[in-house]
């Protein structure tokens, strides 16, 4: 059986990450007929689910930044064996909302982590289930954070959402940093736009970079005179 599709979105905060990744579910589903499973991170297995509470409560934050590195490593690798490489394995799409470039920007930017241990973490905890499309969704920090902050209502904010706009514009340069650095798997898509829009472009990118297995040509039966 043919390995199915994992596609990731990463971005700073309220740039419809979530949203999209539901979009795009549902019209992998009735357009290309794929089974698809939407997941995310922290998060997407029990344990992981687990690891996530604790994770945005601001409780890991006591074990400085390297520690908070680490309890999103032991999620990802309960993910990838519990979630994603099952569902890869039976040949079904898998879209994930956020995944190890969040790593990468979030804690290279909130704990100024050595690259080379970031690298080294994702080596150990992602192996070669590296995804095949990542949608960067890109979004002025002050935007992102006015979405989020009305979705919440009045929920107090988790430990992530509490840092600065300096921070949330800092880990916008790092997300593109990332896309510029590996425009094979990376596309950038304008998350300003209205959700249909957002939409559109986002399936556009996945048309371009996965495109659906075309049917051989069948061979002509006209005889050849
Ligand atoms: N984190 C980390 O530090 N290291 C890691 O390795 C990983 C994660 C994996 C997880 O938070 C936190 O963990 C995250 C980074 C850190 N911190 N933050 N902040 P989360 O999963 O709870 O939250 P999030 O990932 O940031 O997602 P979000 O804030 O829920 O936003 P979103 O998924 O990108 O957006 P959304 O929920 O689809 O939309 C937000 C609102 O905007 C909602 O009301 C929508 O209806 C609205 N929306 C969506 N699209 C549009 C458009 N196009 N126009 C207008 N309004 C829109």
């Amino acid at each position: 059986m043919t390995r199915g599709r994992f596609v990731t979105f990463e971005g700073g905060e309220g740039t419809g990450k979530s949203t999209q990744a539901r979009r795009l579910a549902e019209r992998l589903r009735a357009e290309r007929g794929v089974a698809v499973v939407v997941t995310r991170e922290p998060g997407g297995s029990p344990k992981a689910e687990a690891i996530r509470k604790v994770l945005l409560s601001g409780r890991a934050e006591a074990f400085g930044p390297t520690g908070e590195a680490l309890l999103f490593a032991a999620a990802r690798i309960d993910h990838l064996d519990v979630t994603i490489r099952p569902a890869l394995s039976r040949g079904e799409w898998v879209v994930c909302d956020r995944f190890a470039d969040s790593t990468r920007a979030y804690q290279g930017v909130l704990g100024s982590l050595d690259p080379e241990l970031i690298a080294s973490l994702e080596r150990v905890a992602v192996g070669k289930t590296r995804p095949d499309l990542t949608l960067v969704m890109d979004l002025p920090a002050e935007i992102g954070l006015a979405r989020a902050e009305a979705r919440r209502g009045r929920e107090a904010a988790d430990r992530f959402e509490r840092e600065g706009l300096a921070t949330h514009k800092a880990l916008r340069r790092a997300f593109l940093d990332i896309a510029a650095r590996e425009p094979e798997r990376c596309a950038v898509i304008d998350a300003g736009m209205s959700p249909e829009a957002v939409a559109e472009a986002v399936w556009a990118a996945v048309e371009a970079r996965l495109p659906s297995a075309r049917p051989e040509p069948k061979p002509s039966t006209e005889a050849s005179s």
